[in-house]
């Protein structure tokens, strides 16, 4: 027998067709409180999309160490043979949530280790890099990267008006332009840190490191045409792709490898490694393998699971930790602000995200939509003279935290220039040593589109001076294939 519908409180409803009214053809009467019920709740159900990061998919999953890297971290996930469940969430960053998945853009690589001290969230990207090394400029970024404030549409002239001036943003720019801006799907693009972040072993000794993860199914890129006939037929493709693999049983997997600095080295380095956009040689730091994940389970809820997921950099756990990095501090800030806002100040008793191998205990309580609370005995305050029935009490050694020396003046400046520290030297290198002919080629035809979207001379010579800084050859070769003027470009087209 069908259960009947009922309100939110529970009682059996009449109809879910017919509002009620005074007579069949009468007016509808304000205290239909299901219809109002009905109508306020479809009013209510989106929640602030991310901004950015707004369109994704994601997955969970089995994370298992297969190495032992306990000489550089007592973390407990991170132990010989520790198998933890994990969440992946991958998204685009500029799209709203209703853009194409395959628009050319760097991708969301959020991962969650739901340990046994608590979550581990490495929130990074499909590009070992970003735009920035500092977070002040960067709601400036993303604005430049979305729509104007009177005609609310995207803009090349506004997105190289803010790169060309702001030269460290030419690493990750190549990248984004580059086959890493198009992956085939998600499953098979590699993810990363991103920022270097710090692990201390059970000695205390502490270490620098750069998460890598690396796609088992291979790094493959789709072609721009491909990716322009998929953003009109099929929008989601990528969440598409992920959904349905993972449902055949097609399970997708990552190796997981960190690169490790000792700690000393960090003040020494010929450039500032917590610069995010740099990466370590793996030369001078070769990748050590961590263990393997792999995303097994699809959502049952895309809005509860995935949508209201809420990651954080400042989730770190005993023996990992963040860096002198200084969008990494400021990411600490800003994401359980997002959090607060989007979702509510209780929004880590979403069981999404709350710990699933942790028990959460201290004294914080009520505030929004607050349903769990302590019993009776333990008290609403610390410190107490109750315990240990009373209530928890912090552990100073199994609470330690990442640490480093600093000292100086309060002030406001760039970062100290090392050696090796310029903006265009990896993004040169990029281009020149790890791309191929074909990469490159496809790199150039990429870039000579972006060259034609952009209308204010200015502007268009700083592009070309930006890939000249990279890259003589590509700059010269961007003033050949980009028409300068108006006429220039009637010129090419009747010479067609
Ligand atoms: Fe984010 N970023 N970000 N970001 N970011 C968000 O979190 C922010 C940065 C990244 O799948 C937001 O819940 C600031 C770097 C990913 O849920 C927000 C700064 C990197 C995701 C936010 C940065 C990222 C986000 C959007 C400068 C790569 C998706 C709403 C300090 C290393 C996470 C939200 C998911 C999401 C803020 C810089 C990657 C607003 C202020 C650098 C993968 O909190």
């Amino acid at each position: 027998m069908t259960k009947p519908t009922t309100t939110q409180t529970g009682t059996p409803v009449a109809s879910d067709a017919h509002s009620l009214t005074v007579g069949a053809d009468g007016p509808t009467v304000l205290h239909d409180r299901y219809l109002v019920e009905k109508l306020a709740s479809f009013n209510r159900e989106r929640v602030p999309e991310r901004n950015p990061h707004a369109k994704g998919g994601g997955a969970f999953g089995t994370f298992e160490v297969t190495e032992d890297v306990s000489a550089y971290t007592r973390a407990a996930v991170f132990q010989p043979g520790t198998v933890s469940e994990t969440l992946l969430r991958f998204s685009s960053v500029a799209g709203e949530q209703g853009s194409p998945d395959t628009w050319r853009d760097v991708r969301g690589f959020a991962l969650r280790f739901y340990t046994t001290e608590g979550n581990l969230d490495i929130v990074g990207n499909n590009t070992p890099t970003f735009f920035l090394r500092d977070a002040m400029k960067f709601p400036d970024f993303i604005h430049s990267q979305k729509r104007l404030g009177d005609s609310g549409l995207r803009d090349a002239d506004m997105q190289w008006d803010f790169w060309t001036l702001s030269p460290e943003t030419a690493h990750q720019v190549t990248y984004l332009m580059g086959d890493r801006g198009l992956p085939r799907s998600w499953r098979h693009m590699n993810g990363y840190g991103s920022h270097t972040y710090q692990w201390v072993n059970a000695e205390g000794e502490r270490f620098w490191v750069q998460y890598h993860f690396l796609s088992k199914q291979g790094v493959e890129a789709m072609s721009a045409e491909e990716a322009e006939k998929l953003a009109g037929s099929d929008a989601d493709y990528y969440r598409r792709d992920l959904f349905d693999a993972i449902q055949r049983g097609e399970h997708p997997s990552w190796d997981v490898y960190v690169q490790v600095m000792p700690y000393e080295q960090g003040k020494t380095y010929r450039f500032n490694p917590f610069d995010l956009t740099k990466t370590w040689s793996k030369k001078d730091y070769p990748r050590i393998k961590v263990g393997t994940f792999t995303l097994n389970r699809n959502p049952q809820n895309f809005f509860a699971e995935i949508e209201q997921a809420a990651f954080s950099p400042g989730n770190q756990v005993p023996g990992t930790g963040i860096s002198p990095d200084k969008m990494l501090m400021a990411r600490v800030f800003a994401y359980s602000d997002a959090q607060r806002y989007r979702i509510g100040a209780n929004y880590n008793q979403l069981p999404v995200n709350q710990p699933h191998a942790a028990e959460v205990r201290n004294y914080m309580h009520e505030g929004q939509m607050q349903y769990k609370f302590n019993d009776a005995a333990h008290r609403v305050y610390t410190p107490n003279s109750f315990g240990p029935a009373g209530g928890p009490v912090a552990d100073a050694a199994a609470g330690a935290e990442a640490s480093w020396e600093s000292d100086g003046e309060l002030i406001r400046s760039a970062a100290t220039l090392r050696a090796d520290d310029d903006d265009f030297g990896q993004a040169g290198t990029l281009y020149r040593e790890v791309f191929d002919d074909a990469q490159r080629a496809r790199f150039l035809e990429t870039l000579t589109g972006q060259g034609r979207g952009i209308t204010i001379d200015a502007i268009r010579e700083r592009f070309f001076q930006y890939w000249t800084n990279v890259d003589a050859g590509l700059g010269e070769a961007l003033r050949q294939t980009v028409p300068v003027a108006e006429d220039d470009l009637d010129k090419e087209l009747a010479s067609l």
